[in-house]
């Protein structure tokens, strides 16, 4: 059947008849129908990814390219005068991450499916995931993110596992989502459930009662932990993660009549950051149940089980008391005693070592490197300070388990489905070649000097900051000039990501204007970013930000010369109207602090210019792209780690020596501000620049006003500028996921 006449069946009335949310509904009924019939992918051994997010993104576009749909699809509406973008509006965001950990993991599944290896995700299906960001009074407020209500692409599989939480049994439902490959076949990310919670017991925002269990489990991804139930409520989470992970993957070993005495053989799990650490023990909980010994058991959990580091944040390691994993999960209790005692014995009781600390604190991160065969970091550069630095005494005992795996992204969403007018265009250029390998992007490097091709390039820029110019419209309520430089910082927000530094940089650059020294073209810049609700110094950041969107944008002085924008409550689908519409993109974080990025990559592929750090993935985008394709300010890694280890760093000095640092700074608490914003919030902020700046901006400020202005300023060169774009996205293609994947795979999963 022709795919036409398929639609027409699922949609049961003429095109020109329907509505979007009829059209849409159909065409998930069409997607899931397809995606079914294709054969489940089958390897030798199947890889089982584990995290607490999975920050998917829409599904229905990026679905029907990867079935190979898409463009047919799109002439089909096109011919009713349906535009596609108006039928994806219809469907809601899932919202089941936070960041770039849930946003990778993501691309991992796609590139799984992609190279047609056997792999499933393992998470939880949050009904109100995250949260909704939502704007009053120029602050940040949390409100639940409804995204399961309406028709989604999730299905109810009927199965079921016992959970034991607290002495108690539940029932969990697993919902499962499925996977596509591009031109491939499937895999399924499995979200875990429970049937009895609540929603009504949601009030105020995004409070709840967190004592009741059965109603509150998997409504909020990272419920506030700021007091012990929260903690409690998170180590619940983490275990009905693992317990129904254990319970899925045993079963399908047994099903496929594999002995379970040789796991390692057939079964590979990455563990993503320490959250599903507690599968470590609870798979061997349920190995030591079929009568293998315990230190059999840790041997074929050690052999199945790698870990991925994500942050060298100390906040972000966790340590869980185990006085309360005795109260949720008791069962494991003597494992761990047992793997702490183990490690204890093997290194003559080194308190570097104890997974079991001298407070009675499990720190999960530890239990992971002894008992697991593979520790990663994401990024070249964070690979080697977790080796040198923050793991070191690990890296002394386990120097072969350490091994770097470069973060990715999948280019099936953040070019081809992003940016369509680009991605037809590379077709056009150089063939399809680069969407099954990426190197070939190279091979546009052969336009360096055509200035039509050039200029066609500049062109698609245009017309993606025209589309991304009616989103801020429509959204905002701001108008910004398609011919304005867009400079753009989105992520979540956090102090070492350093949006405050950017933002002190609008304020220099507003005075300038006021002082009459405007910049050559007019300058748009971007912010988007949730903070986490219990982050204050966030939460005033974001306020600043949203003052001098308001300062600035009604200042006819200034407006003309500079917009500021913030959008409201960030995600994958605003990511991928901005990102293709970048000129500048801001990667500023302290070095050393960002693990890797991958928003970096993602903008280098649309043809943006970095503006950053040598931190994290930039440290390697530069090496691909020369110094002349990226502009690189501030302190190094080396130097910062040297700082803080020496005492070395004090803000005040910087802030008093510096005329114009004192000015900057100053400002947040003057009276243009102080007109427009909470007093408090902003003098906190100046208060905190000053005499602490734990992530020191104000060592870094004058450089990077500086390297802006000359980014800036090279703008202006327009045969330059896109040239640098050009070999930003020529240079892109290490960044595909797919090389991350295959890299996992070859170094740790072993799968064929
Ligand atoms: C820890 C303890 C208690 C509560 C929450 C957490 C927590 C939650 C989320 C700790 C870490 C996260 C998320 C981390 C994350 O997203 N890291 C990012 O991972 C990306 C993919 O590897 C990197 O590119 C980024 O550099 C890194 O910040």
């Amino acid at each position: 059947m022709s795919l036409e006449n398929e639609f027409a069946e699922y949609l049961k009335k003429p095109l020109s008849n329907a509505s979007a949310s009829e059209i849409y509904e159909a065409m998930v009924d069409l997607v899931k129908a397809r995606s079914a019939a294709l054969p489940k992918i089958r390897s030798n051994k199947k890889v089982y990814y584990i995290s607490a997010e999975f920050l998917v993104g829409k599904q229905l576009g990026k679905n029907l390219i990867n079935l190979g749909i898409y463009d047919e699809m799109n002439r089909l509406l096109s011919a009713n005068g349906i535009r596609m973008e108006d039928i994806e509006k219809e469907e809601k965001e899932p919202s089941l991450g936070n960041g770039g950990l849930g946003r990778l993991a993501a691309c991992f599944l796609d590139s799984i499916a992609t190279l047609d290896l056997e792999g499933d995700g393992v998470g939880l299906n949050y009904h109100f995931g995250l949260f909704k960001q939502q704007f009053r009074d120029r602050k940040q407020y949390e409100v639940p993110d409804e995204w399961l209500s309406g028709k989604n692409m999730l299905r109810d599989t009927g199965v079921h596992f016992e959970v034991s939480l607290a002495g108690k049994t539940y029932e969990s439902r697993m919902y499962d989502l499925d996977v596509i490959g591009y031109h491939g076949n499937r895999n399924t990310l499995h979200l875990f459930d429970l049937d009895t919670v609540d929603e009504s017991i949601v009030h105020d925002g995004i409070a709840f009662d967190k004592t009741d269990i059965a109603k509150n489990l998997t409504l909020f991804l990272y419920p506030d932990d700021s007091d012990k139930n929260g903690q409690l409520l998170r180590i619940y989470q983490q275990y009905f993660m693992v317990a129904n992970a254990a319970q899925l993957i045993l079963k399908e070993e047994k099903e496929k009549g594999h002995d379970i005495r040789h796991l390692d053989r057939y079964v590979a799990i990455q563990i993503n950051d320490t959250h599903p650490s507690l599968i470590i023990p609870e798979l061997m909980r349920l190995l030591i149940n079929e009568g293998i010994t315990l230190k059999h058991a840790a041997d074929i959990v050690s052999n199945v089980c790698a870990y991925t580091n994500h942050t060298i944040l100390a906040e972000a390691l966790e340590k869980w008391p185990l006085s309360y994993l005795m109260q949720v999960v008791p069962q494991l209790i003597p494992i761990i005693e047992g793997l702490d005692y183990a490690a204890y014995c093997a290194f003559n009781g080194n308190p570097d070592l104890a997974i079991i600390d001298d407070q009675n604190r499990v720190h999960m991160a530890k239990m992971d490197m002894h008992f697991s065969h593979s520790i990663n970091g994401v990024a070249a550069l964070h690979t080697e300070i977790l080796k040198h630095q923050e793991l070191k005494p690990f890296y002394n005992v386990y120097a072969s388990k350490f091994n770097n795996k470069t973060n990715g992204i999948t280019f099936r969403r953040f070019l081809m489905h992003s940016n369509p007018e680009l991605s037809d265009y590379i077709d056009h250029l150089i063939g399809e070649g680069w969407k099954s390998d990426a190197n070939h992007l190279e091979e546009l490097l052969r336009y360096y000097n055509d200035e039509n091709v050039l200029d066609h390039l500049v062109e698609i820029k245009y017309h993606n900051k025209q589309r991304a110019a009616r989103l801020i419209k429509e959204r905002e309520g701001i108008e910004v000039d398609p011919n304005s430089i867009f400079d753009v910082q989105i992520k979540r927000m956090h102090e070492y990501k350093r949006q405050q530094m950017n933002a002190l940089w609008v304020i220099y650059k507003y005075l300038m204007i006021k002082r009459g020294q405007k910049p050559m073209t007019p300058i748009t810049v971007i912010f988007g970013g949730k903070a986490a609700p219990a982050y204050t110094m966030a939460k005033n950041i974001i306020h600043l930000i949203l003052c001098l969107q308001e300062l600035i944008n009604n200042d006819p002085d200034v407006a003309p010369w500079l917009k500021v924008v913030m959008l409201t409550n960030y995600n994958v689908h605003k990511a991928e109207a901005v990102v293709p519409a970048c000129d500048i993109s801001e990667q500023i974080s302290l070095a050393s602090k960002e693990a890797s990025g991958t928003g970096n990559m993602k903008f280098m592929l649309n043809g943006a210019v970095t503006l950053g750090t040598a931190d994290g993935a930039n440290v390697e985008i530069r090496n691909l792209v020369g110094m002349d394709n990226i502009y690189i300010f501030g302190k190094t890694s080396d130097e910062v780690i040297g700082l803080y280890n020496s005492h070395g760093y004090h803000s005040a000095d910087f802030y008093y020596r510096s005329a114009s640092i004192h000015e900057i700074v100053d400002f947040l608490t003057g009276p243009e501000l102080s007109a427009i914003g909470d007093v408090n919030m902003l003098g906190e902020l100046r208060e905190n620049l000053i005499n602490k700046d734990w992530f020191m901006t104000l060592l870094d400020i004058e450089s990077y006003c500086a390297v802006k202005e000359t980014a800036l300023y090279d703008y202006e060169n327009r045969a330059w500028w896109k040239r640098k774009s050009l070999v930003n996205t020529a240079k892109a293609g290490f960044f595909s996921s797919d090389r991350t994947i295959r890299e996992y795979n070859w170094d740790i999963w072993n799968l064929k």
